[in-house]
């Protein structure tokens, strides 16, 4: 199958889907890696971590999710749910992040990012599966609360209800509806902010053992928390792991790797870093009196 055309939504993309070549693989070994993705989005980075970790070449189509890439019928061909990323592998289309990164260690095994012992194996997919439960949905819940929210109502009324009413997931449609509408004071905030002071400190008392989250060698887990740590120290929730040296520690190891500056820092977009910064720097001192810190 070929790549279908992306039928760009409404609005000026910020950048078209360029179908540039990307990573540092030899040219087409694995075949045309084609990544359906967002700059910014946290499991495009995810994905992103592991092609550039593995050293696989891709060819970059971006989709501008404001402007509604992803709610094109070309892309909901591709990807029902309508969201990013989705992997095509010379026509086969694999979507879903954490799917993507098992299926790219599978057609590509070196280096390894599956534990060979099952009990690490068992204990990265612990980690990994509980992004898919809850840790992914709960940072779309701060992320849009504190900072997205601004980008989304700058829209206007209309684009926005058309954005939102299009989301073909009910649950997140939910979501999206309170945290753009009433921010931090949605019910849905402070919740999940205190579910991530938690996780913050499961993946301390995890890495006790380490280095990594599933053992001694840089797994799927690690690759997996790394954008949504990001995403913490974007919104200056950093904070929150003041007092955990092993997250910290963890994480300036994840951010030297030059895997990391290629998928993650490479894309970075500053106007977002900086509505993120500001909005966050303006919301902490209500986010430490609601943990207590
Ligand atoms: N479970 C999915 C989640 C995908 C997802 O929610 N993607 C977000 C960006 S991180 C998205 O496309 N949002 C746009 C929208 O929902 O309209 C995965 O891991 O791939």
């Amino acid at each position: 199958m070929g790549t279908p055309g992306i039928v760009t939504g409404q609005g000026r993309p910020r950048r078209a889907p360029s179908g540039k070549r990307c990573g540092h693989g030899p040219r087409g070994e694995a075949g045309l890696l084609e990544l359906y993705h967002n700059a910014m989005s946290a499991c495009s980075q995810k994905v992103r971590f592991c092609l550039e970790e593995k050293g696989l070449e891709w060819t970059d189509r971006h989709m501008n999710l404001r402007a509604g890439d992803q709610q094109t019928p070309a892309y909901l061909a591709l990807n029902p749910l309508g969201v990013v990323p989705t992997l095509v592998h010379d026509g086969a289309v694999i979507p879903e992040s954490t799917v993507i990164n098992e299926y790219l260690d599978d057609i590509a095994p070196a280096p390894p990012l599956r534990p060979a012992a099952p009990v690490s194996a068992a204990r990265m997919r612990l980690w990994t599966k509980q992004l898919d439960e809850w840790i992914h949905a709960d940072t779309g819940v701060i992320s849009n609360a504190l900072a997205f929210r601004h980008q989304k109502l700058a829209l206007g009324p209309d684009k926005l209800h058309e954005l939102i009413a299009r989301m073909p997931d009910p649950a997140k449609r939910a979501r999206y509806q309170s945290v753009v509408y009433e921010g931090t004071a949605s019910p849905l905030f402070i919740d999940a902010i205190k579910r991530f002071a938690f996780l913050i400190g499961a993946l301390d008392d995890a890495l006790e053992a380490g280095p990594w989250l599933a053992g001694p060698e840089i797994s799927l887990a690690d690759i997996g928390y790394a954008p949504y740590l990001t995403r913490l120290e974007h919104l200056r929730l950093h904070r929150v792991w003041d007092d955990k040296p092993r997250v910290a520690d963890w994480y300036e190891r994840i951010k030297e790797r030059p895997a990391y500056g290629r998928s993650h820092r490479d894309w970075f977009d500053e106007k977002y870093l900086t509505l993120m910064a500001e909005k966050g720097d303006d919301a902490w001192p209500g986010v430490a009196a609601a943990l207590g810190a």
